[in-house]
């Protein structure tokens, strides 16, 4: 029941639900023995890249870092999660170079921005419409849809019980 070292890339809207699938696959392969870490912006853009903000410029920045601390952990072992909005097609390329193709498994949360809109479960959607945040994803930052992620996760229609499921049917195949 060994699990391959990867990266598992979340990418969506804030509010997607990147994180709470992302955390819930995490206790599932913890069940299993496997080894893994989670990078997200609250590691992240609380250290290593506090210097950044929300430009295209510091975004790139911040994956290009994220990405490469990844591979770091990748080399060491883990299974590695990535819970990141990583808005640019451009950058989920780059990513994927990084780490190599190989180890790379890239999911997609979709989630309708109108849905995350409505949710706000931080009330930022709400800021950023009243202009308090500048370059939200979604209002005044775009989000390009992912061309070709390994997977697909529609919130509306399936709960993340069975998207975890899903990845980690995905996992099993790659050892
Ligand atoms: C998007 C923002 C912004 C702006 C602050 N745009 O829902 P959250 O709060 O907890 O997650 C969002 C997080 C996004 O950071 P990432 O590092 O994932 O973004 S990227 O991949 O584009 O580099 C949100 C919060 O930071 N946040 N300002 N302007 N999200």
């Amino acid at each position: 029941n060994k699990h391959k070292p990867c990266l598992v890339w979340f990418t969506g809207l804030s509010g997607s639900g990147k994180s709470t699938i992302a955390n819930l696959l995490e206790k599932e392969l913890y069940k299993q023995g496997i080894h893994t870490y989670t990078l997200d912006g609250d590691n992240l853009r609380r250290g290593l890249n506090k210097d950044l903000k929300f430009t295209k410029e510091d975004r790139v920045e911040n994956l290009r870092r994220t990405a490469e601390v990844g591979k770091l952990f990748v080399d060491a072992g883990f299974v590695v999660l990535a819970a990141f909005i990583t808005p640019y097609n451009e950058v989920r390329k780059s990513i994927r170079t990084i780490v190599g193709s190989e180890n790379y498994i890239e999911v997609f949360v979709n989630t309708p921005l109108e849905v995350c809109e409505q949710r706000d479960v931080k009330g930022l959607y709400k800021r950023a419409r009243a202009g308090e945040i500048k370059n939200f994803t979604g209002i005044s930052s775009p989000f390009e849809a992912p061309l070709k992620p390994t997977i697909e996760i529609q919130t509306l229609k399936e709960n993340p019980e069975e998207a975890v499921k899903r990845i980690l049917k995905l996992l099993d195949s790659k050892i």
